[in-house]
């Protein structure tokens, strides 16, 4: 469903009907009623009768049901930010979208970087999370890219200079992006894509580009026990001496001991552990 000056677009099969919105929906008076990426059912007469629950929403752009957040890095120039990757993955489970890992690239690496960047990467398989190793330059990976995003809505992040759009120019053709040279001392993107883009697939479906999913700063995560739930590699691990455990310096704690046998990545637990303490300190306590 995309939305144009009161008129909604619904596309179904190869068709696309244009439709406007039954005036029980409109009700609530609010501009999410029915939004980009709802899944809508619509009347003889073509109007929307009812939305589907959604799956997820953001603003800004405002879409619903995103199938997936590709969060992009580069094997070299720049290199992977890992803490900024945890914090991206953090921000797409807060968000309930599924994350998906590029890195592009891989033309810049010898094969035994990337080995060792294979087995760096090896934590995302413990989380059931799929990674890529593409080159956009050399062609490397594109095809199983496309076959993977076909017919699916979704949205790009990553830091500057990485090939966002490079690759996202690959995958569509209804405008392309300007991309920019790496600066070579600054590590860091000349051209950074500012707008607001939802573009169609070649092969169907949509992808988003928006600078928002490149944000690093921490989603609104209430307490520990929030925070917790959005580490999903700390679930069902048995349990805890103490039912409220935080996982930090508490006697018995599976999680800690998860950690000891290797069942769940150090770093992740280590990064954690960062995020706790810096929630903690800049949030939670602000009012107590
Ligand atoms: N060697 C190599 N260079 C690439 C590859 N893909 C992109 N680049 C180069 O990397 C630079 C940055 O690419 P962009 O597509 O502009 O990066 P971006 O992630 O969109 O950057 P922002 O818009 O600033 O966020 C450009 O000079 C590209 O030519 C690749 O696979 N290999
Ligand atoms: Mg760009
Ligand atoms: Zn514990």
């Amino acid at each position: 469903m995309n939305k144009i000056q009161g008129f909604y677009y619904v596309k179904s099969d190869n068709n696309v009907y244009e439709c406007k919105l039954r005036g029980i929906l409109k009700r609530k008076e609010s501009k999410d009623n029915c939004v980009v990426g709802d899944i809508v059912e619509i009347s003889e007469d073509n109007y929307i009768i009812n939305v589907e629950k959604r799956k997820n929403i953001v603003d800004r752009p405002l879409v619903a049901n995103i199938d997936y957040l590709v969060i992009q890095f580069a094997g070299k120039d720049p290199d992977i930010d890992y803490e900024r990757l945890n914090i991206l993955l953090l921000r797409s489970f807060f968000y309930k979208i599924h994350p998906i890992i590029i890195v592009n690239k891989i033309d810049l690496l010898t094969p035994n970087e990337i080995d060792e960047l294979k087995n760096r990467l090896s934590f995302l398989e413990k989380l059931n999370i799929k990674y890529f190793l593409i080159s956009q330059k050399e062609n490397i990976g594109i095809e199983e890219l496309k076959a993977f995003l076909k017919d699916k809505i979704t949205a790009f992040g990553g830091p500057s200079g990485v090939g966002k759009s490079s690759i996202i120019n690959l995958l569509q053709n209804e405008k392309k992006l300007e991309t920019g040279e790496t600066s070579k001392r600054l590590k860091r993107g000349k051209h950074t894509t500012k707008d607001t883009n939802l573009l169609e697939l070649i092969g169907g479906g949509y992808i988003i580009d928006t600078p928002g999913f490149s944000s690093i700063e921490l989603p609104d995560i209430k307490d520990a026990q929030e925070l917790i739930s959005l580490f999903p590699e700390f679930s069902n691990r048995g349990d805890c001496k103490f039912n409220n455990c935080l996982h930090l310096n508490e006697p018995s704690c599976a999680i800690k001991e998860s950690v000891e046998k290797g069942e769940i990545d150090r770093d992740r637990y280590d990064f954690y552990k960062r995020i706790y303490e810096k929630l903690k300190n800049e949030r939670w306590n602000r009012y107590e």
